[in-house]
Protein backbone atom coordinates (compact mmCIF):
# COMPACT_ATOMS: atom_id res chain seq x y z
CA UNK A 1 0.00 0.00 0.00
CA UNK A 2 1.17 3.65 -0.78
CA UNK A 3 1.06 5.56 1.91
CA UNK A 4 0.00 8.98 1.27
CA UNK A 5 1.18 12.02 3.68
CA UNK A 6 -0.07 15.27 4.89
CA UNK A 7 2.88 17.13 3.02
CA UNK A 8 2.21 14.85 -0.37
CA UNK A 9 -1.28 16.09 0.28
CA UNK A 10 -0.85 19.86 0.09
CA UNK A 11 1.99 19.53 -2.66
CA UNK A 12 -0.38 17.94 -5.02
CA UNK A 13 -3.30 20.35 -3.94
CA UNK A 14 -0.98 23.55 -4.62
CA UNK A 15 0.74 22.14 -8.03
CA UNK A 16 -2.24 20.46 -9.61
CA UNK A 17 -5.45 21.83 -8.28
CA UNK A 18 -3.76 25.74 -6.94
CA UNK A 19 -6.48 24.76 -4.29
CA UNK A 20 -3.31 26.03 -1.67
CA UNK A 21 -0.53 28.78 -2.05
CA UNK A 22 2.58 27.95 -0.51
CA UNK A 23 1.93 29.93 2.20
CA UNK A 24 -1.15 27.95 3.32
CA UNK A 25 0.45 24.94 2.44
CA UNK A 26 3.16 26.05 5.72
CA UNK A 27 0.43 26.86 7.41
CA UNK A 28 -1.30 23.70 7.60
CA UNK A 29 2.08 21.73 8.00
CA UNK A 30 2.87 23.49 11.16
CA UNK A 31 -0.68 23.58 12.56
CA UNK A 32 -0.46 19.92 12.30
CA UNK A 33 2.83 19.31 13.88
CA UNK A 34 1.43 21.92 16.85
CA UNK A 35 -1.64 19.13 16.93
CA UNK A 36 0.98 16.43 17.32
CA UNK A 37 2.66 18.23 19.95
CA UNK A 38 -0.85 18.71 22.39
CA UNK A 39 -2.16 15.17 21.21
CA UNK A 40 1.15 13.96 22.92
CA UNK A 41 0.45 16.11 25.89
CA UNK A 42 -2.89 15.11 26.20
CA UNK A 43 -2.25 11.08 25.54
CA UNK A 44 0.56 11.72 29.03
CA UNK A 45 -2.52 12.74 31.07
CA UNK A 46 -1.87 12.55 35.00
CA UNK A 47 1.69 11.06 34.06
CA UNK A 48 2.58 14.40 32.67
CA UNK A 49 1.19 16.54 34.76
CA UNK A 50 -1.32 17.77 32.46
CA UNK A 51 -4.82 17.29 33.92
CA UNK A 52 -6.90 19.43 36.05
CA UNK A 53 -7.50 22.86 36.19
CA UNK A 54 -5.45 26.66 37.07
CA UNK A 55 -6.76 29.81 38.60
CA UNK A 56 -7.62 31.90 35.90
CA UNK A 57 -10.44 32.35 33.89
CA UNK A 58 -10.50 32.83 30.02
CA UNK A 59 -12.47 35.81 28.67
CA UNK A 60 -15.59 34.46 28.35
CA UNK A 61 -15.71 33.68 32.52
CA UNK A 62 -14.72 30.13 32.15
CA UNK A 63 -12.00 28.42 34.48
CA UNK A 64 -9.15 27.54 32.17
CA UNK A 65 -7.62 24.02 32.38
CA UNK A 66 -3.75 23.13 32.08
CA UNK A 67 -4.46 21.92 28.84
CA UNK A 68 -6.09 24.95 27.62
CA UNK A 69 -3.62 27.20 28.01
CA UNK A 70 -0.88 25.15 27.18
CA UNK A 71 -2.35 23.73 23.88
CA UNK A 72 -2.73 27.62 23.24
CA UNK A 73 1.17 27.79 23.91
CA UNK A 74 1.61 25.42 21.93
CA UNK A 75 -0.68 26.62 18.50
CA UNK A 76 1.52 30.20 19.50
CA UNK A 77 4.94 29.45 19.61
CA UNK A 78 4.61 27.14 16.53
CA UNK A 79 3.16 30.13 14.79
CA UNK A 80 5.08 32.59 15.27
CA UNK A 81 8.08 32.43 13.50
CA UNK A 82 7.33 31.11 9.78
CA UNK A 83 6.34 34.24 8.31
CA UNK A 84 3.45 33.00 6.77
CA UNK A 85 1.07 34.47 9.53
CA UNK A 86 -0.04 38.35 10.08
CA UNK A 87 -2.08 37.57 13.19
CA UNK A 88 -3.81 34.66 15.32
CA UNK A 89 -6.92 34.57 17.90
CA UNK A 90 -7.84 31.98 20.19
CA UNK A 91 -11.00 30.94 22.60
CA UNK A 92 -8.74 31.54 24.96
CA UNK A 93 -6.88 35.28 24.49
CA UNK A 94 -9.31 38.11 25.00
CA UNK A 95 -7.88 40.31 22.50
CA UNK A 96 -5.81 39.07 19.09
CA UNK A 97 -2.60 38.41 19.37
CA UNK A 98 0.27 39.94 16.75
CA UNK A 99 3.35 38.70 15.14
CA UNK A 100 6.17 39.76 17.33
CA UNK A 101 8.32 42.35 15.46
CA UNK A 102 10.85 40.27 15.37
CA UNK A 103 9.66 37.96 13.09
CA UNK A 104 8.48 38.40 9.36
CA UNK A 105 4.67 38.38 8.54
CA UNK A 106 2.48 36.58 5.85
CA UNK A 107 -0.72 37.47 4.81
CA UNK A 108 -2.89 35.08 6.57
CA UNK A 109 -5.03 35.05 9.71
CA UNK A 110 -5.09 32.04 12.09
CA UNK A 111 -8.10 31.47 14.13
CA UNK A 112 -8.40 28.53 16.66
CA UNK A 113 -10.07 26.66 19.75
CA UNK A 114 -7.34 25.01 21.17
CA UNK A 115 -8.68 22.30 23.45
CA UNK A 116 -12.44 21.66 21.84
CA UNK A 117 -14.27 19.91 24.90
CA UNK A 118 -12.53 21.21 28.00
CA UNK A 119 -15.06 19.08 30.12
CA UNK A 120 -13.57 16.31 28.90
CA UNK A 121 -10.25 16.44 29.40
CA UNK A 122 -9.72 15.08 33.12
CA UNK A 123 -12.43 11.83 31.90
CA UNK A 124 -10.16 10.82 29.26
CA UNK A 125 -13.17 10.99 26.33
CA UNK A 126 -12.18 12.94 23.34
CA UNK A 127 -11.40 16.18 23.04
CA UNK A 128 -9.71 18.20 19.96
CA UNK A 129 -8.30 21.24 18.32
CA UNK A 130 -10.17 23.29 15.95
CA UNK A 131 -8.60 25.67 13.53
CA UNK A 132 -9.74 28.44 11.05
CA UNK A 133 -7.74 29.93 8.36
CA UNK A 134 -8.60 33.60 6.81
CA UNK A 135 -6.71 35.88 4.12
CA UNK A 136 -5.53 39.51 6.17
CA UNK A 137 -7.30 42.01 4.03
CA UNK A 138 -5.77 44.09 1.40
CA UNK A 139 -6.06 47.39 3.74
CA UNK A 140 -4.40 46.04 6.35
CA UNK A 141 -0.65 45.47 4.67
CA UNK A 142 2.05 47.78 6.10
CA UNK A 143 0.32 48.42 9.48
CA UNK A 144 -0.37 46.78 12.49
CA UNK A 145 -2.89 44.36 12.07
CA UNK A 146 -6.74 44.84 14.35
CA UNK A 147 -9.06 42.53 16.00
CA UNK A 148 -11.63 44.31 13.09
CA UNK A 149 -9.28 42.37 10.39
CA UNK A 150 -10.27 38.85 11.61
CA UNK A 151 -14.20 39.65 11.25
CA UNK A 152 -14.70 38.41 8.38
CA UNK A 153 -17.66 36.04 7.72
CA UNK A 154 -16.67 32.11 7.25
CA UNK A 155 -17.46 32.12 3.49
CA UNK A 156 -14.24 33.77 3.34
CA UNK A 157 -12.00 31.12 5.07
CA UNK A 158 -9.53 29.54 2.82
CA UNK A 159 -8.76 26.38 4.81
CA UNK A 160 -10.38 25.00 8.26
CA UNK A 161 -9.60 21.60 10.18
CA UNK A 162 -9.45 19.66 13.29
CA UNK A 163 -7.52 17.40 15.31
CA UNK A 164 -9.33 14.88 17.85
CA UNK A 165 -7.13 13.56 20.05
CA UNK A 166 -9.20 9.57 20.64
CA UNK A 167 -8.67 6.42 20.19
CA UNK A 168 -6.64 7.16 17.06
CA UNK A 169 -5.58 10.97 16.40
CA UNK A 170 -6.85 12.25 13.26
CA UNK A 171 -6.57 15.67 11.41
CA UNK A 172 -9.35 16.25 9.35
CA UNK A 173 -9.01 19.35 6.76
CA UNK A 174 -10.61 21.39 4.37
CA UNK A 175 -8.88 24.02 2.06
CA UNK A 176 -12.14 24.30 -0.29
CA UNK A 177 -11.93 21.25 -2.31
CA UNK A 178 -13.68 18.64 0.17
CA UNK A 179 -12.44 16.93 2.77
CA UNK A 180 -9.89 14.58 3.86
CA UNK A 181 -8.88 12.97 7.10
CA UNK A 182 -4.92 11.84 8.19
CA UNK A 183 -4.32 9.34 10.75
CA UNK A 184 -1.75 9.92 13.01
CA UNK A 185 1.26 7.08 12.57
CA UNK A 186 2.55 7.45 16.23
CA UNK A 187 5.78 5.23 15.07
CA UNK A 188 6.68 7.07 12.12
CA UNK A 189 5.14 10.77 13.49
CA UNK A 190 3.69 11.46 10.09
CA UNK A 191 0.02 12.68 9.38
CA UNK A 192 -1.47 9.63 6.47
CA UNK A 193 -4.37 9.95 4.08
CA UNK A 194 -6.79 7.70 5.10
CA UNK A 195 -10.05 8.88 4.28
CA UNK A 196 -9.72 10.58 0.91
CA UNK A 197 -13.37 12.27 0.44
CA UNK A 198 -15.65 12.38 3.52
CA UNK A 199 -19.24 12.75 2.64
CA UNK A 200 -21.88 13.22 5.02
CA UNK A 201 -24.76 11.02 4.45
CA UNK A 202 -28.08 13.18 3.41
CA UNK A 203 -30.29 11.56 5.10
CA UNK A 204 -30.20 10.87 8.91
CA UNK A 205 -31.99 9.52 12.43
CA UNK A 206 -29.44 10.24 14.99
CA UNK A 207 -29.59 13.65 16.53
CA UNK A 208 -27.35 15.01 18.85
CA UNK A 209 -28.16 17.77 21.58
CA UNK A 210 -27.96 18.80 25.30
CA UNK A 211 -30.96 17.80 26.85
CA UNK A 212 -30.86 19.38 29.85
CA UNK A 213 -31.21 22.71 27.90
CA UNK A 214 -34.79 21.72 26.71
CA UNK A 215 -36.64 24.37 29.08
CA UNK A 216 -34.75 27.06 27.48
CA UNK A 217 -34.97 26.09 23.46
CA UNK A 218 -36.86 28.40 21.08
CA UNK A 219 -39.94 26.91 20.51
CA UNK A 220 -39.02 25.21 16.89
CA UNK A 221 -36.25 23.40 18.46
CA UNK A 222 -38.56 21.99 21.33
CA UNK A 223 -40.94 20.74 18.54
CA UNK A 224 -38.29 19.34 16.62
CA UNK A 225 -36.82 17.59 19.11
CA UNK A 226 -40.41 16.40 20.35
CA UNK A 227 -41.15 14.79 16.77
CA UNK A 228 -37.57 13.28 17.00
CA UNK A 229 -38.51 11.36 20.04
CA UNK A 230 -42.44 10.36 19.32
CA UNK A 231 -40.86 8.10 17.36
CA UNK A 232 -42.04 6.27 14.08
CA UNK A 233 -46.02 6.61 15.14
CA UNK A 234 -45.11 10.58 15.42
CA UNK A 235 -44.60 12.68 12.54
CA UNK A 236 -41.19 12.28 11.10
CA UNK A 237 -42.27 8.47 10.97
CA UNK A 238 -39.22 6.49 11.98
CA UNK A 239 -37.21 6.17 15.39
CA UNK A 240 -33.91 8.35 16.04
CA UNK A 241 -31.67 7.47 18.26
CA UNK A 242 -29.40 10.21 19.90
CA UNK A 243 -25.44 10.61 21.47
CA UNK A 244 -23.70 13.62 23.17
CA UNK A 245 -20.07 13.66 23.65
CA UNK A 246 -19.70 17.18 24.57
CA UNK A 247 -16.89 17.45 22.76
CA UNK A 248 -18.32 19.31 19.54
CA UNK A 249 -14.86 17.93 17.45
CA UNK A 250 -15.91 14.17 18.30
CA UNK A 251 -19.70 15.04 18.00
CA UNK A 252 -19.12 16.34 14.22
CA UNK A 253 -15.91 13.56 13.73
CA UNK A 254 -19.11 11.09 13.83
CA UNK A 255 -21.36 13.20 11.76
CA UNK A 256 -18.78 13.20 8.93
CA UNK A 257 -18.87 9.06 9.48
CA UNK A 258 -21.83 8.28 9.52
CA UNK A 259 -23.74 10.95 9.11
CA UNK A 260 -26.43 12.60 12.14
CA UNK A 261 -27.45 16.35 13.48
CA UNK A 262 -25.54 18.26 15.73
CA UNK A 263 -27.67 21.26 17.80
CA UNK A 264 -26.77 23.93 20.00
CA UNK A 265 -29.15 26.25 19.55
CA UNK A 266 -29.44 29.58 20.19
CA UNK A 267 -32.10 29.86 23.60
CA UNK A 268 -33.76 31.60 25.44
CA UNK A 269 -31.82 31.49 28.86
CA UNK A 270 -32.18 34.12 31.98
CA UNK A 271 -28.90 34.68 30.76
CA UNK A 272 -29.58 36.26 27.71
CA UNK A 273 -26.00 34.01 26.04
CA UNK A 274 -27.16 33.59 22.47
CA UNK A 275 -26.14 29.89 22.02
CA UNK A 276 -22.35 28.32 23.63
CA UNK A 277 -20.63 28.08 20.84
CA UNK A 278 -18.10 30.44 19.54
CA UNK A 279 -19.01 31.80 15.90
CA UNK A 280 -15.35 32.30 14.70
CA UNK A 281 -12.94 29.63 15.75
CA UNK A 282 -15.76 26.83 16.58
CA UNK A 283 -19.00 27.18 14.40
CA UNK A 284 -17.35 28.71 10.84
CA UNK A 285 -14.74 26.25 10.61
CA UNK A 286 -16.88 23.50 11.37
CA UNK A 287 -19.74 24.81 9.13
CA UNK A 288 -16.92 24.76 6.35
CA UNK A 289 -15.78 21.63 6.69
CA UNK A 290 -19.60 20.32 7.06
CA UNK A 291 -20.63 22.61 3.60
CA UNK A 292 -17.66 20.69 2.31
CA UNK A 293 -18.48 17.42 2.97
CA UNK A 294 -21.72 17.96 1.23
CA UNK A 295 -23.84 18.35 4.76
CA UNK A 296 -25.47 22.26 5.57
CA UNK A 297 -25.04 24.38 9.01
CA UNK A 298 -27.14 27.09 9.48
CA UNK A 299 -27.88 29.25 13.08
CA UNK A 300 -32.04 28.34 12.65
CA UNK A 301 -32.93 30.75 10.08
CA UNK A 302 -29.16 32.01 8.17
CA UNK A 303 -26.71 30.29 6.61
CA UNK A 304 -23.67 30.06 9.41
CA UNK A 305 -20.84 31.01 6.68
CA UNK A 306 -23.04 33.61 5.56
CA UNK A 307 -23.00 35.41 8.70
CA UNK A 308 -20.73 38.88 9.83
CA UNK A 309 -19.33 38.86 12.67
CA UNK A 310 -19.28 41.56 14.94
CA UNK A 311 -17.24 40.54 17.78
CA UNK A 312 -14.00 37.92 18.16
CA UNK A 313 -15.81 35.73 20.77
CA UNK A 314 -19.69 36.27 19.16
CA UNK A 315 -21.85 33.21 20.11
CA UNK A 316 -24.01 31.67 17.52
CA UNK A 317 -26.77 29.02 17.73
CA UNK A 318 -25.54 26.21 15.19
CA UNK A 319 -27.39 23.45 13.51
CA UNK A 320 -24.90 20.99 10.89
CA UNK A 321 -24.85 18.14 9.55
CA UNK A 322 -26.96 15.83 7.23
CA UNK A 323 -27.95 18.33 4.80
CA UNK A 324 -31.65 16.48 4.55
CA UNK A 325 -31.92 17.02 8.16
CA UNK A 326 -30.39 20.25 8.66
CA UNK A 327 -32.87 21.75 6.16
CA UNK A 328 -35.99 19.96 7.83
CA UNK A 329 -35.03 21.66 10.88
CA UNK A 330 -34.34 24.77 9.45
CA UNK A 331 -38.31 24.98 8.10
CA UNK A 332 -39.30 24.23 11.51
CA UNK A 333 -37.70 27.79 11.99
CA UNK A 334 -39.15 29.04 8.90
CA UNK A 335 -42.42 27.98 10.02
CA UNK A 336 -42.99 29.70 12.97
P1 LIG B 1 -15.21 24.54 25.22
O1 LIG B 1 -14.64 25.22 24.01
O2 LIG B 1 -15.09 25.37 26.46
O3 LIG B 1 -14.70 23.15 25.42
O4 LIG B 1 -16.81 24.47 24.99
C1 LIG B 1 -17.30 23.96 23.78
C2 LIG B 1 -17.89 22.59 23.99
C3 LIG B 1 -18.20 21.87 22.72
O5 LIG B 1 -17.13 21.06 22.35
C4 LIG B 1 -19.40 21.03 23.07
O6 LIG B 1 -20.23 20.79 21.96
C5 LIG B 1 -20.10 21.85 24.11
O7 LIG B 1 -19.13 22.73 24.65
C6 LIG B 1 -20.67 21.02 25.20
O8 LIG B 1 -21.36 21.85 26.08
P2 LIG B 1 -22.25 21.27 27.30
O9 LIG B 1 -21.28 20.90 28.38
O10 LIG B 1 -23.12 22.44 27.65
O11 LIG B 1 -23.02 20.10 26.80
MG1 LIG C 1 -14.47 25.11 22.29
Amino acid sequence: MTRKTLTQYLVEQQRRKQAVSAEVRLLIEIVARACKAIGHAVSKGALGGVLGSLESENVQGEVQKKLDVLSNEILLEANEWGGHLAGMASEEMETIHRIPNRYPKGEHLLLFDPLDGSSNIDVNVSIGTIFSVLRAPHHASGRDIEEADFLQPGSRQVAAGYAVYGPQTMLVLTVGNGVVGFTLDREMGSWVLTHKDIRIPEQTSEFAINMSNMRHWETPVKRYIGDCLAGKTGPLGKDYNMRWIASMVADVHRILTRGGIFMYPRDERPSGRKGKLRLMYEANPMSFIVEQAGGAATDGSERILDIFPEALHQRVGVVLGSKEEVERVRNYHLEL
